[in-house]
């Protein structure tokens, strides 16, 4: 088991069972021309993810552990966008309609692939979902079970919205997930840490809170023990 510093307590996690979600880091949401900047939203906030992320997602590589990238999305004739969902945000810009990176938020489009910077690679999940949360309309939850996964390291884009949808449509499925605060991103520092602390709070009612470094320093402290065992 590794052992790894979070709120409200250390998350302990069975490295046979665990996998990386990297949630919607996209460049509709982290470039200018997106859909995130059709909102009114100042895209360069999400940005700081970015790094930790790669060094987390470089440490699941080496170990040959489960990577699951999200994106969401619409089917490119839309039959899967509730008009509740087009008529909100931007009227001048909706989702569907063609922006600088082509069509917004649909599947296909230059916009709706991940930032180069996290790319997935070829033996990685992509999984393209229709709404906030990522087990929402998708087949995540049969492909975590299928693989025995229990626990979920959460990283991406934004806190209150996708990456809080996702951790708590998990939680209700009995998965346990540590998000880490500096691999996750908001337009909006406020909400970042608002919901950063509600998923922690109560005893950790949703999830764990913890850091990229934290988690690093674990699996690195657990590689020396299975290398070196007394
Ligand atoms: N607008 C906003 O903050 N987020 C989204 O619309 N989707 C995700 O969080 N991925």
């Amino acid at each position: 088991m590794i052992k790894v510093q979070a709120e409200p307590h250390p998350f302990v996690f069975d490295p046979g069972h665990v996998a990386l979600l990297c949630i919607d880091f996209q460049r509709d949401f982290l470039e200018a021309g997106g859909f995130g900047e059709s909102l009114g939203n100042d895209v360069s906030r999400l940005r700081s993810a970015i790094a930790p992320t790669q060094a987390v997602l470089s440490a699941f590589r080496e170990r040959g552990w489960t990577v699951i990238h999200t994106r969401e999305g619409h089917r490119p004739d839309l039959t899967d966008l509730f008009p509740a969902k087009r008529d909100r945000g931007n009227p001048s810009l909706r989702i569907g309609e063609e922006g600088p990176m082509g069509r917004l938020l649909v599947r296909g489009s230059a916009g709706h692939e991940i930032v180069p910077e996290l790319a997935p690679q070829p033996a990685e999940v992509v999984l393209d979902k229709p709404g906030k949360g990522s087990f929402y309309a998708t087949d995540l939850e049969t492909i975590l079970r299928a693989r025995g996964i229990t626990s979920l390291v959460v990283t991406g884009v934004t806190t209150e919205v996708c990456v809080q949808s996702t951790v708590r449509e998990a939680n209700d499925r009995g998965f346990e997930s540590l998000v880490l605060s500096d691999c996750t991103g908001s337009y909006f520092p406020e909400f970042h840490a608002a919901a950063l602390a509600m998923f922690a709070a109560q005893g950790g009612i949703v999830g764990w809170v913890g850091t990229s470094a934290d988690l690093l320093d674990a699996l690195e402290q657990s590689s020396v023990r299975t290398e070196n065992p007394e």
